[in-house]
């Protein structure tokens, strides 16, 4: 069987930006150094925590620091990249004063995972600099429809690479005898409709009543209004719940709770909720914040969080429905 990698992949049917392409290639050679340390675990000594905290307040493990200095030591190198944005980092760090795009990235998302051996991985959104000269933080703050690349890596059972260039979602494996990510599925679309959730239930005494009703008649089942029963799964890692629903349908949920009524919710706009909710509705469904479109929400921050609500379409709009009309 004849295969197609990466790097054919993206002379074929790549951005006709070079310098987009250029940089996803380098993105993935951060993400198969950031693998190789996952795999080792404990015998590269990347378990526990770090002992120290990020600008969110949340303690950072040795492997959110350590993928974070990976992928600013290797996108670095990409002349067409001008700055990056990280969820590791207060501000933003500078690149190449010419370069073109502007990298915002977790590097290692669902960190809780780490030490238990479950799925993590990185995520990724690349938008334009707009101006000549040196990027600035302000720079970053573009709405998600704006995105030129967006995708992940999810390091699990295999490696994989997931990425839209705004123009269909595809999924690359990365093989070892090789070493090169090799094309799996193009064009992947999510199933309108589903009858798995994912959502951490600990927190439903918390939750809007919209978000409330969503779940109680997903609970009920064939002898509810839905008349169908519901699965439940919940990794505690956005990356590996979002590969799920790519991969078999799904409505994911990381809603507004009234733990901090302040916060939006827990996820993060620019590097999580934005690069996660283009993927999708590239696949076909859709991603919402209760009440309007994602990719439509301006950003006041860098660091800003959201709730999010995303995956099969029918299901998503049904949602929605429940918070517009109650
Ligand atoms: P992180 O970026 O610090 O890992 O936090 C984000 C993660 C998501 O991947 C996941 O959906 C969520 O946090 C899990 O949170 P909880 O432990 O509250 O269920
Ligand atoms: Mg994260």
């Amino acid at each position: 069987m004849s295969q197609t990698t990466l790097h054919q992949f993206l002379q074929q049917r790549g951005s006709k930006e070079p310098g987009l392409n250029a940089l996803l290639l380098q993105i993935t050679v951060a993400c198969q150094a950031i693998a190789k340390q996952v795999e080792q675990g404990a015998l590269a000594g990347i378990i526990g925590s770090a002992g120290s905290g990020n600008v969110q307040g949340e303690t950072q493990q040795k492997l959110d620091i350590l993928s974070n200095d990976i992928l600013l030591q290797e996108c670095v190198k990409e002349a067409s990249l001008a700055a990056m944005a990280s969820e590791e980092m207060e501000t933003i760090h500078p690149a190449n004063a010419n370069g073109e795009y502007l990298l915002l990235f977790d590097p290692l998302d669902g960190s809780s995972n780490i030490d238990v051996n479950v799925s993590i991985g990185t995520i990724f959104s690349v938008l334009r600099k707009k101006h000549q000269g040196a990027a600035h933080e302000n720079d970053f703050l573009q709405v998600g429809r704006e995105q030129l690349l967006a995708g992940y890596v999810v390091y699990g059972p295999q490696t994989t690479l997931v990425f839209t260039l705004g123009q269909g979602v595809h999924m690359f494996t990365f093989d070892h005898q090789t070493q090169q990510f090799v094309l799996i599925k193009e064009n992947i679309q999510v199933q309108a409709d589903t009858k798995e959730f994912a959502i951490n239930m600990s927190n439903m005494r918390h939750w809007a009543a919209p978000v409330k009703r969503y779940v109680d008649e997903c609970l009920l089942g064939v002898e509810g209004a839905r008349q169908k029963d519901f699965n439940m799964r919940w990794i505690a890692s956005m990356v590996a719940d979002v590969h799920r629903i790519l991969c078999r349908g799904g409505v994911f949920m990381y809603p507004w709770d009234k733990r901090d009524p302040t916060k939006p919710g827990k996820l993060r706009l620019m590097y999580e909720a934005n690069p996660m909710s283009w993927l999708i509705e590239q696949a076909g469904g859709a991603s919402i914040n209760g009440t309007q479109s994602i990719l439509d929400i301006p950003p006041e921050k860098l660091h800003q969080r959201v709730s999010v609500i995303l995956g099969s379409k029918n299901e998503v709009s049904r949602i929605q429905n429940y918070h517009q009309n109650g």
